[in-house]
C-alpha cells in the first residue's frame, strides 16, 4: 500500500468543531466572511477598491469560476460573491515569498506544511531554480530560466518527449501565444486541467449538438419554466448563479436539484444585492430535491425518460416536441428501442429514490416546454460521466428544449478562463481546420499527431517517455489523481517547470532540477513595451470580455504569463518566423492574429472594447446542429453504471468546501456542511455507520481498490451526515491519492474522482 511523502498534505488534524448546518447561503454571514478575509490577506482600503473592479465592465475578470456576468447594468455588490472575495484576497494578499524566505526553508521542510499554510506564505516575488541534489530554490535570473529551459527542450530526442500543461485562469492571449509556442517546438501535448473537469461534457455535446460548450445565456434563466441542476454545488462554486436561479423562481419557474447531498446553497438563497433581505429567510430554491445515489444519475434519467415516454404514448404530441424530433434530430427509433429494454423499478432500485419522486420529477418535465439543465462535476467525473450528459442531451432533445429562449445546455465551468482556453487552441488533439489556420498565418507546418491529455501524460513521465514538465499556472501534482504516482512522474523529469502567483505543493515534487517562475495576476496591471495592456477572457456562456488590472505589480521580477511565452519561445525556437517581442509587447497583435485564425473572432480588438463584450458563435444556440456528425442533434444510447460494491465497500466522492479554489486551501471551514477548522472528515450515512461498528468522529483510514490494487490515505474524522447509503464524502485533495489513475471516464478519459470504491477502517 502507498505510504505518504511530501507530495500529500501531511496528516494533521486541525481541531475539527461542529456547527449547525444554516439554513440559507450568501446573506450576512456571507459578506461578513467575504470582508474578514479581505482586511486578512489585503487590508481595508485596497480591498475595498479591488472588490469595486471585480466583474465591472471596466474591471477585472473574477479569477474565481467562469459564471458569466449580466450583458446589462451590473450592481456594485451582486457582481462577486464570497468565494470571489476570497479568490481576490489570496492574489493580492499582502504576504510575500521572496528569495529569503527560500533560502531560509528546504524544500522538504515546505513539505511538511499543510497546503493551507503554505498558500498563506503569499505571492511569489521572484524566478526560482533548484540545482540537481540542491535542497533549497535560488534566485535565477529571467535571462538564465529561458535558457535553461531551451537548452533543455532542444537537448530532447523528440519534442513529444515535452509536456506542457494550462490550468484554466490563463488569459486567452497567453493561451494563444503558448500553444503557438509548444506547436512551433514541434507538439501537441497540451493537457489541461479541463481534461479533468469538463472534459465529458465537450465529448458529450460535440457528438450530439455538434459545438463542445453550453447553449444557454445567461438571460435564458428569467424565462426557463424548469431548470433541473445536478451534480453541482453553485453554494459555493458558482454563487452567483444563485441569482440567476432566483430569477427563474421570481418568474414562475421551477427548480429540481440533483444530488447525494442536500447542499445548502440549493435549498435556500438570500440575495446579496439587497441588504434590506440580509437576515431574511431568503427565497426557497428547489422545488424538489432528488437525493440520488452517488453515479445513479444514468439510471434515473432512464426511470424518468421512461416514465415521459408511457405519458407521450397515452396522449401522443403532448409530453415529446415531435416535430422538433422529426425536423432536427437523429437516431430516435434506436434510442427508443433501446430504453424500453429497462424496467423502471430496476432502475429507481439503482438511484436511492423513491418511485414517489421520481414520478413527480417526470411529471415537472412533462409538464414544461423550456427547461435548462445545469451540471457539473458531479456528473462529468464518472467512468460513464459522457454517458451522463448526453442522457441529458436525451431528455432535452425529447423536449425540444435546446435553441430556443429559457432552454437547453448548461455545463457549468470551473476555472474563469477554461473555456477560453480551450478556444485559444490549448488541446491536445485541436481540429485539423485549427492547425491549418495556424499554419497558414505564422507560415510554419504545426504537429498532426494527436499528443498527451493529463492521464497520458503522467503515465508518459512515469514510463520516462516524457522528460519535461511546464505547468502554465495551476497544481499538477495535487489536483491530478494518484498522487503518488504522479509525484513520481514528475519527479522523473529532467526539468520542471511552473509558472506561478503562489507557491503549492508542485513546486516541492520537482524533476532533477526544477525552475518556479512567477507572474502577474488578474488584479495587476499589465504593463508591456506599447504600454498597459488588458486580456480578454471567454466566460462559461461563450463572452469574451476584457480584464484589466489596478493594482501595481508587486514585485518588479514578476512578467506576464504571455512575456513569459515569449521569452522561453526565443530561447527554444531558433528558426521561427513569428515576432515573439512584437506581440508580448502589443496584445492587440495577438488579438489579430486569433482573428485571422479562429472563427468568431471578426474586428476582435474593436469588439472587445465595448463594454461587456461579444458573444460567441454557437450553433446549438441557434437551434442549428448541422456540424454533428450526422448533421443532426444526434439521440445516443447510453450505459448505466457498472459498478458493484461487495461487502462493507463504499462510493467516495472528493468534493469541495466551502474555502477552497480547487487546491489552494482560503481556510479551514466547510460551513455550509457544518464543519470548521478540519479537512480531514469522510461524511457517511448514520445506518453505514452503525452497521460498520463505528461512531461518530471516529478516526479512521480509507483504502481504495481498483484492480487488485489498494491505495491509502490515513486519519479522517467519520462525520454522521444526509448522503445515501453506500455514499461516502471527503474533500480533495486530500483523498487525490485514493484515485486510481487508471480509473477514468469511457471516451472523454477523464479521472472518475467522484466514483472511488473504498472501505473504512478504524484506526487502533
Ligand atoms: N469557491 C470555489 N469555486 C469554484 C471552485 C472551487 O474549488 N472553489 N472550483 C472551480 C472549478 S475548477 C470547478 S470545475 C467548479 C466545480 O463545481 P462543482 O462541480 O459544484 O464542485 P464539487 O465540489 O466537485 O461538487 C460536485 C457536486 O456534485 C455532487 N455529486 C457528486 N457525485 C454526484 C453524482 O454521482 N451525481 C450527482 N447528481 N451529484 C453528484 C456533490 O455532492 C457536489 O454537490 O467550481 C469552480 N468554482
Ligand atoms: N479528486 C479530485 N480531483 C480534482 C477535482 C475533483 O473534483 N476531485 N477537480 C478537478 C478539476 S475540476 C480541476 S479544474 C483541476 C484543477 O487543477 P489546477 O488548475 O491544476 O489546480 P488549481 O488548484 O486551480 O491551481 C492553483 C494554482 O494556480 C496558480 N495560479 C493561480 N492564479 C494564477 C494565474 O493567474 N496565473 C498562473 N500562471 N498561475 C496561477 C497558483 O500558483 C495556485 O497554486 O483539479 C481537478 N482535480
Ligand atoms: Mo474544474
Amino acid at each position: 500500500m502507498i505510504k505518504r511523502t511530501i507530495a500529500q498534505p501531511p496528516e494533521k488534524l486541525t481541531g475539527i468543531e461542529e456547527i449547525e448546518v444554516p439554513h440559507s447561503a450568501v446573506g450576512f454571514k456571507a459578506i461578513k466572511s467575504a470582508l474578514t478575509f479581505i482586511k486578512d490577506e489585503v487590508g481595508i482600503v485596497k480591498g475595498i477598491g479591488l472588490l469595486a473592479k471585480l466583474n465591472q465592465k471596466d474591471g477585472f475578470d473574477c479569477p474565481g469560476c467562469a459564471w458569466p456576468d449580466p450583458d446589462e447594468k451590473r450592481s456594485f455588490l451582486a457582481e462577486y460573491c464570497e468565494n470571489g472575495a476570497k479568490a481576490v484576497a489570496e492574489e493580492a494578499t499582502k504576504n510575500r515569498v521572496s528569495p529569503g524566505f527560500f533560502a531560509l526553508h528546504s524544500v522538504n521542510e515546505l513539505g511538511q506544511l499543510s497546503d493551507y499554510e503554505l498558500g498563506k506564505k503569499g505571492r511569489l516575488t521572484h524566478p526560482m531554480y533548484l540545482r540537481e541534489g540542491g535542497t533549497h530554490y535560488e534566485e535565477i535570473s529571467w535571462e538564465d530560466a529561458f535558457e535553461l529551459i531551451g537548452k533543455t527542450l532542444n537537448g530532447l530526442d523528440s519534442p513529444d518527449e515535452a509536456v506542457f500543461y494550462t490550468s484554466g485562469r490563463t488569459s486567452n492571449e497567453a493561451a494563444y501565444l503558448y500553444q503557438l509556442f509548444v506547436r512551433q517546438f514541434g507538439t501537441n501535448n497540451l493537457p489541461d486541467c479541463s481534461n479533468m473537469c469538463h472534459e465529458s461534457s465537450g465529448s458529450a455535446l460535440s457528438e450530439t449538438v455538434g459545438i463542445g460548450k453550453g447553449s444557454v445565456t445567461l438571460g435564458d434563466f428569467k424565462h426557463a419554466d424548469l431548470v433541473i441542476v445536478m451534480g453541482q454545488n453553485p453554494g459555493t462554486n458558482h454563487p452567483r448563479m444563485l441569482t440567476a436561479l432566483g430569477e427563474t423562481k421570481h418568474n414562475g419557474g421551477k427548480i429540481i436539484s440533483v444530488n447525494p447531498l442536500p447542499e445548502v446553497g440549493l435549498k435556500n438563497f438570500i440575495e446579496p444585492q439587497n441588504p434590506l433581505k440580509w437576515l431574511g429567510s431568503g427565497t426557497e430554491l428547489s422545488d424538489l430535491f432528488l437525493q440520488v445515489k452517488i453515479n445513479g444519475d444514468v439510471a434515473l434519467l432512464k426511470a424518468i425518460l421512461l416514465l415521459l415516454l408511457q405519458k407521450e404514448k397515452a396522449n401522443p404530441g403532448t409530453v415529446f416536441d415531435q416535430e422538433f424530433i422529426a425536423k432536427q434530430t437523429q437516431g430516435y427509433d434506436a434510442f427508443i428501442t433501446d430504453l424500453e429494454k429497462y424496467k423502471i423499478p430496476e432502475l429507481i432500485a439503482q438511484t436511492g429514490l423513491t418511485h414517489k419522486e421520481v414520478v413527480e420529477a417526470a411529471e415537472m418535465i412533462a409538464d414544461n416546454k423550456k427547461i435548462i439543465v445545469c451540471w457539473a462535476m458531479g456528473l462529468t467525473q464518472h467512468k460513464n460521466g459522457v454517458d451522463n450528459i448526453r442522457e441529458v442531451v436525451n431528455l432535452l432533445l425529447l423536449k425540444g428544449s435546446i435553441g430556443k429562449p429559457g432552454a437547453g445546455t448548461c455545463p457549468v465551468r470551473g476555472h474563469s478562463n477554461v473555456q477560453g482556453d480551450r478556444t485559444m487552441g490549448i488541446w491536445e488533439k485541436m481540429p485539423e481546420e485549427f492547425l491549418d489556420n495556424l499554419d497558414a498565418y505564422f507560415d510554419f507546418k504545426s504537429p498532426r499527431k494527436h499528443g498527451y491529455d493529463v492521464i497520458k501524460a503522467i503515465d508518459a513521465m512515469h514510463k520516462k517517455e516524457a522528460r519535461f514538465f511546464l505547468g502554465m499556472g495551476g497544481n499538477f501534482n495535487s489536483a491530478t489523481p494518484d498522487t503518488e504516482f504522479t509525484a513520481q512522474a514528475l519527479r522523473n523529469c529532467d526539468l520542471t517547470v511552473h509558472i506561478s502567483t503562489k507557491i503549492n505543493r508542485s513546486h516541492l515534487v520537482h524533476g532533477k532540477e526544477a525552475l518556479i517562475l512567477p507572474c502577474l495576476g488578474r488584479t495587476e496591471i499589465d504593463y508591456q513595451a506599447s504600454g498597459e495592456q488588458f486580456v480578454t477572457t471567454e466566460n462559461s456562456m461563450g463572452v469574451i470580455a476584457k480584464s484589466v488590472g489596478n493594482l501595481e505589480p508587486l514585485s518588479e521580477f514578476l512578467k506576464s504569463e504571455t512575456a513569459i511565452v515569449a521569452g522561453m519561445a526565443k530561447a527554444t525556437v531558433k528558426n521561427s518566423k513569428v515576432d515573439w517581442d512584437a506581440m508580448a509587447g502589443n496584445y492587440d497583435l495577438i488579438r489579430n492574429a486569433v482573428e485571422a485564425t479562429i472563427p468568431g473572432f471578426d474586428q476582435y480588438n474593436d469588439r472587445v472594447r465595448i463594454p461587456g463584450g461579444f458573444y460567441l458563435p454557437n450553433n446549438a444556440r441557434e437551434n442549428d446542429f448541422s456540424s454533428t456528425h450526422t448533421g443532426k442533434a444526434n439521440f445516443t444510447i447510453n450505459e448505466l453504471s457498472d459498478i458493484v460494491l461487495e461487502k462493507e465497500q463504499y462510493l467516495m466522492m472528493t468534493i469541495r468546501t466551502h474555502d477552497q479554489y480547487n487546491t489552494t486551501i482560503y481556510g479551514l471551514n466547510d460551513r455550509y456542511r457544518g464543519i470548521l477548522n478540519e479537512r480531514r472528515v469522510v461524511f457517511m450515512n448514520q445506518q453505514d455507520i452503525d452497521e460498520a461498528g463505528l461512531k461518530k468522529d471516529d478516526l479512521v483510514d480509507l483504502i481504495s481498490h481498483f484492480e487488485g490494487q489498494e491505495r491509502l490515505a490515513e486519519k479522517f474524522i467519520v462525520i454522521p451526515y444526509s448522503i445515501p447509503r453506500n455514499c461516502t464524502a471527503t474533500y480533495f485533495p486530500e483523498t487525490n491519492v485514493l484515485v486510481p489513475l487508471q480509473s477514468k471516464a469511457r471516451i472523454s478519459n477523464q479521472p472518475t474522482s467522484k466514483t472511488v470504491v473504498i472501505t473504512v477502517r478504524k484506526r487502533e
